[in-house]
């Protein structure tokens, strides 16, 4: 048995876990079902990248929910893929043994870590409104960026202010990209995030050796290529025109759709509704809570949770059949592209479905090569 594997298993992982875990990542990178067994061997046989992960303004939902959540598999794997030098909230070392453990490990990988950051940067009256050992988040975070490979954000206020950056900003709470200019970043919004996506961000970087493809928001096009609206199972009600019209009336308990309630789904680009929370199949919009847009920057917190959001580009649900209205008259006729609509469903299951969610500009070189095979 392979070190790794028994490392896995050591940590209440069973190999059939690990192995259902590679494919739901597999599925949701939208890569080929295939790949699951590169990236199972990747993590396996992996660098056990050092991580330093960095706490300033937040309410740690993101590491309740990564590392205390219902998802035994999903918390063991993300603590043994890595190595977590560093983490203000699991460390058991504190004070001036907690410093060291911070600078030693900053020395000995410099250029090779990733440091992972939770929580908003306040910029105002020189970032006083947060300090750690003596430092300001500024300062903490400038130190810890300038040796890192790469930086993955997680939660929308490490990535873009969140909470903390609603007018007034009393601190001048920004996210990470504000600051750090000169490194890879990645951001993994959401108040909090879904652990699969961040879980997925890096068996992808230990298994291709570089980040995946981001959006214009620095997001993997993987987890936030599309809208929430276009997977949810209320769209066939938005679309009939029922909307639930209070909390616990008839119309709400019916199930239909939240729009008028507030819901940011038409707006929101994420999975939640593939992907979904706690290994239950729940997310807000299923538990009968309009989507908040907590992945949205400009709309988490931004705009009242009861405000209807503008449609600005409507998408068709995923159900109905791709039609490419830009390339008329060059693809396929819609009644063909519904007879192959049809057969992939019939022949391809949930995760494989997730496969043809590819980022709009296609799969990468790594991924062509991998789909040729
Ligand atoms: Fe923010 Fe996360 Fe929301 Fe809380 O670390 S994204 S307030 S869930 O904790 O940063
Ligand atoms: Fe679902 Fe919200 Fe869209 Fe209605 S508006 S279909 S509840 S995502
Ligand atoms: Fe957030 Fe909306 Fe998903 S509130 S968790 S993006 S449903």
């Amino acid at each position: 048995m392979k070190k790794k594997e028994t490392d896995l298993l050591c940590a209440g992982v069973t190999r059939r876990d690990f192995i259902k875990t590679c494919v739901t990542a597999t599925a949701m990178m939208g890569l080929p079902f295939a790949m699951h067994t590169r990236i199972a061997e990747a993590v396996e046989t992996n660098r056990n990248p050092a991580v330093i992960w960095l706490h300033f303004q937040e309410c740690t939902g993101c590491t309740e929910s990564l590392l205390r959540s219902s998802h035994p598999t999903v918390a063991s794997l993300i603590l043994d893929m890595i190595s977590l030098d560093y983490h203000e909230t699991l460390m058991v070392g504190s004070g001036h043994q907690a410093e060291k453990s911070l600078h030693d490990s900053m020395q000995a990988n410099r250029g090779k870590y990733l440091l992972v950051v939770e929580g908003a940067i306040p910029t105002k009256e020189n970032g006083i409104y947060c300090k750690v050992a003596g430092k300001t988040a500024i300062e903490s975070l400038r130190h810890a960026a300038e040796g890192a490979a790469a930086i993955i954000t997680v939660g929308t206020c490490a990535g873009y202010g969140g909470i903390q950056s609603v007018a007034p900003n009393p601190t001048g709470a920004v996210g990470v990209r504000d600051i750090i200019k000169d490194k890879p970043i990645i951001n993994i919004p959401g108040c909090p995030p879904n652990p699969y996506n961040f879980l997925s961000t890096v068996m992808y970087y230990l298994t291709f050796n570089r980040i995946p493809d981001l959006d214009s928001l620095g997001r993997p096009k993987f987890a936030y290529g599309r809208k929430i609206h276009e997977h949810c199972e209320r769209r066939p009600h938005f679309d009939a025109g029922r909307f639930a019209k209070a909390y616990g009336d008839a119309t709400h308990a019916e199930g239909y759709c939240l729009y008028k309630l507030g819901c940011k789904g038409p707006e929101t680009f994420a999975n939640c509704s593939v992907q979904r929370f706690n290994d239950v199949g729940a997310w807000p919009v299923s538990v009968g809570h309009p989507c908040i847009g907590c992945t949205e920057p400009h709309i988490l917190f931004k705009m009242p949770i009861a405000e209807k959001v503008q449609i600005h580009e409507p998408t068709p649900p995923d159900t109905y059949a791709p039609v490419n209205l830009r390339d008329k008259g060059k693809g396929a006729d819609p009644l063909t592209t519904g007879i192959l609509g049809l057969a992939a469903g019939a022949a391809l299951g949930a995760g494989a479905m997730m496969a043809k969610k590819l980022p709009k500009d296609g799969p990468a070189e790594e991924e062509k090569h991998e789909k040729s095979e």
